[in-house]
């Protein structure tokens, strides 16, 4: 499939590390206390590289992923370095096994990583080789704030806001209803009114639990309700959204455009918030940014700061930008928030680069 004149695929190389956070996350779904990544560097016969990481929830498919991609290293081999050819080749190669899970996490691993490659290629931002300009966009907070209770978020809340941010997302799913709105309240009492606030339920309740706490928590002036309920069940989410005042939020578990598709013909949510990786990639991201225009959906983003800061650039119903430390100490120049704003770095590509000491500090053999 080469196209003269395009760069090609020459190999690639990926490492899995596991990076210990900062700050330990725990929600109403598990707690995660490290994060286990997959970094690709993706080579061209130009010699340059483009390279990206994939956060993989868990160590338990932190090597299979690894190793999936290692084995795609040689189907890659010569391809055209062109991000949507290479996205449709790889769907259609696993068109009979489906492309979500560990699969799905492969394919936009490598899509972005050609992303990154293309536009420093170009010599220019990944932003700008979208065509949308290099600038400011907001960003909250997600760092920490996990379900901790009522004695230690207030505490946990102010730091968040004292690294820069007027906005930070607070996790929810305690088992009682009373303690969600302790909680709320004891954050909002701390931070004052001057600070937006979003909620995070991780899929934790039933639809009537659902139904009954968002009602209650109408009058608290949130954001947003992120997924109360399980993922998959846009029917549910559409039922609990009848009744909420507040904007539901839902779509780090879209896997692809298509699911997305069918979350917007459900009625799911007001708000959408795709990931990077379990989107497809910049080229899934593109596409899901299309459907969100055209549903006036306000979309914000799901971990991977990095690379979604330029993907919001090039959104034209971006909200909010999800900032997370989480890759930082492995990160040459990690992602700087000033005034609760992220800058698209003004660099070639995404403006990945390694700390290769640190690399080598946290490599799982
Ligand atoms: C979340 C996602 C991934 C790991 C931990 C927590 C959370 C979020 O749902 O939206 O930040
Ligand atoms: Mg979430």
């Amino acid at each position: 499939m080469r196209t003269s004149g395009q760069p090609t695929l020459s190999g690639l190389q990926v490492r899995a590390v596991q990076v210990p956070m900062r700050m330990p996350l725990q929600t109403s779904s598990g707690t995660v206390g490290v994060a286990p990544l997959a970094l690709l560097d993706l080579h061209t016969s130009e010699g340059v590289t483009g390279r990206t990481y994939l956060f993989c929830y868990t160590p338990l498919v932190l090597k299979p992923v690894c190793e999936l991609l290692n084995n795609l290293g040689p189907v890659l081999q010569g391809a055209s370095l062109a991000p949507l050819d290479i996205h449709r080749m790889l769907q259609a190669r696993f068109r009979l096994l489906g492309a979500k899970g560990i699969v799905g996490m492969a394919i936009a691993g490598i899509d972005m990583a050609a992303w990154d490659a293309l536009a420093r290629v170009q010599g220019q931002p990944l932003a700008r080789a979208l065509g949308a300009s290099v600038r400011e966009i907001n960003a909250y907070n997600s760092c920490g704030l996990g379900l901790i209770g009522a004695e230690r978020a207030p505490a946990e809340a102010e730091a968040l806001v004292e690294a820069g941010f007027s906005a930070i997302k607070l996790r929810l799913g305690y088992p009682d209803l009373a303690t969600d709105l302790q909680v709320v309240r004891a954050v909002r009492a701390a931070v004052g009114e001057g600070v937006q606030v979003m909620t995070d339920y991780n899929q934790a309740l039933s639809v009537p639990e659902a139904v009954r706490r968002v009602r209650a928590l109408a009058g608290e002036g949130l954001v947003w309700i992120e997924e109360p309920c399980l993922a998959e069940d846009y029917e549910g989410h559409a039922r609990v959204r009848e009744v909420s005042t507040c904007p539901i939020q839902m779509g780090e578990n879209w896997w692809g455009p298509g699911e997305m598709a069918l979350s917007l013909a459900a009625g799911a949510s007001d708000l959408g918030m795709p990931d990077a990786m379990k989107i497809g990639g910049v080229t899934g991201w593109l596409q899901a940014a299309a459907l969100a225009s055209a549903a006036g959906m306000p979309v914000s983003t799901h971990l991977f700061p990095e690379v979604s800061v330029h993907l919001m650039a090039a959104t034209p119903t971006r909200h909010w930008l999800e900032f997370v430390d989480w890759a930082s100490p492995i990160l040459a120049q990690p992602m700087q928030i000033r005034n609760g704003t992220a800058t698209v770095p003004d660099v070639p590509g995404t403006g990945i680069e390694w700390d290769e000491a640190a690399v080598s500090r946290f490599i799982v053999r």
